[in-house]
């Protein structure tokens, strides 16, 4: 029994190591475009790992005739809910790919609908009833992802020690991808600038 313990204690320090890393950070910087923000930055693929999805699923409002968040990164399998919180109805669909070209249709104010993400994507989402409605989802295949904040400014918490290709999303803009090393013990800073 003793012996158990034991092991399992020092398997608890193996893995803690193992865990060990810190954040990436940074400031996106655009030109051509007022700021730098709803800039996705992410980790893309790890080879020989996949993450489980949140069992929860993440909302994407309709509210105002506006998608809120406008720009929505998920993980790969996570289940997103549509929800309408206008008294008008709303058509919710993708015309990319990578999403099956769904199309949820209409639903009354205060309920939902859901979308999962099961393969990796830049997809738009749009609504039939309203041309000037627009908000992007990107299934990526890890969890080390985040969006800016409207001044550029990221953080990517908790990201294992090791050497990533970090990739960068704008609607708009674009940058070269980068690659980054997070040591076992504290944080990587990466800036960017984002262009045409
Ligand atoms: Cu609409």
């Amino acid at each position: 029994m003793k012996n158990y313990i034991i092991i399992i204690l020092l398997l608890s320090c193996f893995v803690r190591f193992a865990a060990f890393g810190g954040d990436i950070v940074g400031k996106i910087k655009a030109k051509g475009a007022p700021n730098a923000g709803n800039t996705v930055i992410y980790i893309d693929k790890i080879e020989g790992k996949t993450f489980k999805p949140p069992a929860k699923a993440l909302l994407m409002d309709q509210k105002d005739l506006t998608f809120y968040p406008h720009v929505l990164p998920v993980l790969v399998g996570t289940k997103v809910e549509f929800l309408n919180s206008d008294n008008v109805l709303h058509n919710v669909f993708s015309p990319d790919e990578c999403t099956g070209k769904f199309n949820l249709g209409s639903w009354p104010k205060g309920q939902k609908r859901n979308f999962t993400f099961n393969k990796p994507c830049v997809a738009v989402m749009l609504c039939n009833v309203h041309p000037e409605m627009e908000a992007w989802v990107l299934a990526v295949e890890t969890p080390y992802y985040t969006v800016t904040d409207k001044n550029g400014n990221y953080t990517i918490n908790d990201v294992p020690a090791g050497t990533y290709t970090l990739r960068v999303w704008n609607e708009k803009l674009k940058a070269d991808n980068v690659k980054v090393t997070v040591p076992d013990k504290g944080n990587v800073t990466q800036d960017f600038l984002i262009k045409k």
